[in-house]
């Protein structure tokens, strides 16, 4: 892959992450957007900030549940629309350690996700409804955006954004060594350079030289020389790209999928509609099929617990991983044309063959003629049988991967690994 993506070769060895959006908005449980979608006030908000106490709250059973799940990292939000900072930001009184729970929340789940060996990442909202500054009246999502007291207050947007680099200097210097820099989002003309976005990422290089950026700061990261602030990996929402994420020249960009199990990133009561493990299982295969990560989100409930239907899907998916996981990580696209029973990753020279509908009778591996070697159940290492050199006899589990290994002579003649 193009030297410019080499700070991203964990990433896309580790394919799968936890996202994890909890604040405020927990308590009120309708959802991390109940502050604009109900033009709440600071004021009308404010209960929730005095009252957050997430006495619940244990970052290593969090740490513990992704790892199971087999997540390889977690983003967690440190501060969201809303403004409220789970850390103890210098910079504001709008923060955990003045709530009832008084501690720094991001601190104790550095160190929870850093025990069980995953790597850290940091959710930051560019956007904030909280801060003085920050543009309100006439603003496309901002809770105050009709209400005329906020028409002609002269705001000084330039001191927000100084308060912005304050703030993620000090989550990039306070808490160790940081993978991901997650920025949250640009927007009509707030965007690239109306965040000093240039400015911001370079020193974000120089506290941690090796973490890695989305691309929500601004820019267009597919162009062979984008903006500094253009980002290390493309993220797509709730959608697995049709055909991945490529450059202007048709290279593979680095990129990851963030979706969430409910219909809510944050918190709500009344979320049922959980995504199926069978199905958060094909979408974490067609994103490695398609040379991407995915981060699969928890919101956390007022008291700092994550769901428990949350918890099951994880835990199932996490079964899942245990038995195929060598079909994930450190997997990508196989040049193989998209076979109908299911999707292929691959690994240099082992084919990892999804099979999601089977159909009947054998499976059919189109362009593999005298190519496989052998094939094994990956869930079990049950031996399937080459009934011919391009077929593998049909076999009963459809939900596990399996691996046909090809001998890499041939692979590498035949096929661009
Ligand atoms: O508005 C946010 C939303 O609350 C959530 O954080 C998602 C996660 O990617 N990002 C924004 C919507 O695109």
């Amino acid at each position: 892959m193009n030297k410019r993506w080499e700070r991203t070769d964990w990433f896309r060895e580790a394919r799968y992450g936890m996202f994890i959006h909890w604040g405020l908005y927990a308590i009120p449980a309708r959802g991390e957007w109940v502050r604009s979608v109900e033009k709440l006030s600071n004021e009308e908000y404010e209960p929730y900030f005095r009252e957050f106490r997430g006495d619940r709250y244990d970052p290593r059973v969090w740490a513990k549940a992704a790892k199971a799940a087999g997540q390889q990292y977690a983003v967690l939000t440190t501060k969201h629309h809303d403004g409220f900072c789970l850390f103890d930001s210098e910079f504001t009184d709008y923060k955990a350690t003045n709530t009832p729970a008084q501690r720094d929340l991001i601190k104790d789940y550095v160190e929870a996700f850093r025990d069980e060996g995953l790597k850290v990442g940091f959710y930051y909202s560019l956007i904030d409804w909280h801060h003085d500054d920050y543009p309100a009246y006439g603003d496309r999502i901002h809770p105050m955006r009709d209400n005329e007291a906020y028409k002609d207050r002269s705001i000084q947007f330039e001191r927000y954004v100084e308060y912005l680099h304050a703030q993620v200097k000090e989550l990039l210097t306070n808490y160790g060594k940081i993978d991901i820099m997650w920025f949250d989002f640009s927007y009509d003309d707030m965007t690239g350079e109306k965040w000093r976005g240039a400015e911001l990422v370079t020193m974000i290089r120089s506290l941690q030289p090796d973490i890695i950026i989305d691309n929500r700061l601004g820019g267009d990261i597919k162009k062979s020389e984008p903006e500094v602030y253009a980002g290390d990996f493309y993220s797509p929402e709730q959608i697995v790209p049709p055909g991945g994420i490529v450059d202007e020249n048709g290279l593979n960009v680095p990129w990851e999928a963030c979706i969430t199990l409910n219909d809510n990133w944050g918190y709500h009561a009344k979320d049922f509609a959980y995504k199926s493990p069978k199905q958060v299982v094909r979408a974490l295969v067609e994103c490695i099929s398609k040379n991407g990560n995915m981060l699969l989100n928890v919101g956390p409930d007022a008291r700092g617990e994550i769901p428990v239907p949350s918890i099951q899907i994880l835990s199932s998916v996490g079964e899942w991983m245990r038995r195929n996981g060598k079909s994930i990580y450190g997997c990508g696209a196989s040049s193989l044309p998209k076979p109908e029973w299911g999707r292929y990753t691959q690994n240099g020279n082992m084919l990892y063959a999804h099979v999601f509908d089977r159909g009947i009778g054998p499976i059919y591996f189109q362009g593999l003629k005298g190519k496989i070697k052998k094939a094994r159940l990956l869930a079990d290492g049950s031996e399937l049988k080459v009934s011919t050199p391009w077929m593998a006899e049909h076999y009963s589990d459809t939900e596990s991967g399996a691996f046909i290994h090809l001998t890499g002579a041939e692979l590498s003649d035949d096929m661009d690994t």
